[in-house]
């Protein structure tokens, strides 16, 4: 197995940020050697630093899919493909996205083209960002290290998000609903570099791999949809993404954390 993961509302509790309920079925992952991976909306610096906390070495994908983080010689084999791979520290980065200063001013042309309403993090104070989040201060100038994504607050009506993402396509980029905030990115989202990141796995080993994704937002339906089996965390704000015709959908009885826990202990002890 593969497991790959969303943070915020899925590993991560919604209103808090805390993963400890999910810590038996993290351990039980790690005793088993079943690696996870970490894809989130989140910035490179937050998924690392949770990655340090948890001891997790494995490779993670941020900003909905718009990076790859692979941790220098974790694979022996690498995947002859192109795209663009740069040397990143301790890492490889394989970028899939645009980079945050294109994507902004696309958007100032945009915006000088369009009424809609919303406030961007590019506009926000970490004090802002504390206030509509929730994060400690620390947190929030982590989540302000984006690279390749612009996160927005929505101020208008919901009814215009749809022509919003129409007219953003036009611009090429794309748009992507998370818990808190709609995130504006290039052509990317969380299933491309998870389904290259798969590939790799099977080029390092034997077998085939099951990957196994979890997820409670729109952001997550593409990573949930390309993966062998679909887990759907309960949200207590939102609801979850409609996942039709999946082969191996599972809906967590818990929400956050709980449901992570429950759903990922249930399923690899039933097939232990
Ligand atoms: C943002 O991401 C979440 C993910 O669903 C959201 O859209 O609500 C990101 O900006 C991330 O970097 C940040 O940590 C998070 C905080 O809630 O919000
Ligand atoms: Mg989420
Ligand atoms: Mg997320």
């Amino acid at each position: 197995y593969i497991i790959a993961t969303d943070l915020d509302g899925t590993l991560l509790d919604h209103h808090t940020y805390r993963f400890n309920k999910a810590m038996p079925a993290l351990e039980y992952c790690d005793n088993a050697q079943v690696p996870i991976i970490f894809n989130t909306s989140k910035t490179f610096a937050e998924t690392e630093r949770l990655c340090k906390t948890l001891n997790n070495n494995h490779p993670f994908i941020i900003e909905n899919g718009s990076a790859l983080y692979v941790p220098k010689h974790y694979f022996a084999r690498e995947l002859e493909v192109n795209i663009p791979r740069f040397d990143a520290g301790a890492y490889w980065l394989y970028k899939f996205g645009l980079n945050r200063s294109e994507i902004l001013s696309r958007l100032t042309t945009f915006k000088a083209q369009h009424t809609y309403q919303y406030w961007g993090f590019n506009s926000m104070s970490n004090r802002d960002l504390c206030r509509v989040t929730g994060l400690s201060l620390e947190q929030a100038a982590s989540a302000q290290e984006r690279q390749f994504s612009e996160p927005l607050l929505w101020q208008d009506k919901v009814e215009k998000l749809a022509a919003f993402v129409k007219h953003l396509q036009l611009f090429g980029l794309n748009v992507i609903k998370g818990g808190r905030f709609v995130h504006v990115l290039g052509q990317s989202n969380k299933a491309k570099p998870l389904t290259f990141l798969k590939e790799m796995y099977e080029l390092n080993s034997d077998n085939q791999q099951t990957l196994i994704a979890l997820g409670d937002s729109d952001n997550d339906k593409d990573m949930l949809n390309c993966a062998d089996i679909a887990i759907v965390i309960a949200s207590p704000v939102h609801e979850n993404p409609i996942i039709e015709q999946h082969p191996h959908l599972i809906r967590s009885r818990y929400q956050g954390p709980d449901g992570w826990n429950d759903s990922i202990l249930t399923l690899l002890q039933d097939n232990a």
